[in-house]
């Protein structure tokens, strides 16, 4: 179930959803580029803090909740990646795990019905386990290579999306790992509900027009669709 603060439909959320940490935005301060990406139209964001130098703790925690409150001015959810007890605390609207993070039937009582709740998943067994753990998305990928992600597996293009959503089509989707707005149509066509992209938004030199850019695309490719 999704969150009583987001009324809006998960696939709707998902249309263009920014990942971020610090350690993605080199010298540039995080803030500013999420700030950014709001008013350039994302419509989630999640923190995502990894990586060599990455904040944690008290550091991590202030870093959190001022992405928060930018996020509440624009109303977009705000998601925290494989930290629940960080989420619980600071009452982020939602949390999304990996196959290697704690379990999806295992956080849902943690986080109670409210929360949104998204898991990365690369397969249609993953999918069904995600799905039968309450999931109210998952995220499938890498499409494409990425540069964002040491340990990402290899491109696997959109084929996994195809399968999941003829196989679950009310199983909402995003699609992740080097979408950019000129090429996240095939998964969107594919079936996802939009695209989830780091460095095509924290890495581009103007953040606010790339996230237009990528939110245009992933409306585009959804009528596109329809
Ligand atoms: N999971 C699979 S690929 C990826 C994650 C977190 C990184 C996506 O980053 P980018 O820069 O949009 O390819
Ligand atoms: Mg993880």
């Amino acid at each position: 179930m999704q969150s009583t603060t987001h009324t809006k439909k998960i696939t709707d959320l998902l249309r263009c959803y920014f990942i971020m940490g610090t350690t993605n935005a080199g010298m540039r301060d995080p803030l500013a580029i999420l700030e950014a990406a709001l008013k350039g139209g994302i419509t989630c964001f999640q923190l995502r803090e990894k990586g060599n130098g990455a904040l944690s703790g008290s550091e991590k925690k202030a870093f959190a909740k001022n992405c928060f409150s930018l996020c509440k001015e624009f109303d977009v959810p705000f998601i925290i990646n494989d930290d629940v007890e960080l989420a619980l605390e600071i009452g982020a609207d939602g949390i999304h795990v990996g196959q290697t993070d704690a379990a999806a039937d295992l956080v849902r009582p943690l986080v109670g019905q409210d929360k949104i709740l998204g898991v990365s998943v690369a397969s249609l067994e993953e999918a069904q386990i995600a799905m039968e753990a309450s999931a109210d998305y998952v995220g499938m990928g890498p499409v494409y290579q990425t540069v964002s992600k040491e340990d990402a597996r290899k491109p696997a293009g959109t084929e996994a999306i195809r399968t999941v959503h003829r196989a679950f089509p009310e199983l909402p989707i995003v699609a992740i790992g080097g979408l950019t707005a000129a090429n996240l149509e095939p998964a969107i066509l594919a079936g996802a509900s939009g695209a989830s992209v780091i460095s095509a938004i924290a890495g581009a030199e103007n953040p606010f027009s790339a996230a237009a850019g990528v939110r245009h695309a992933a409306e585009n490719a959804l009528y596109v669709r329809r």
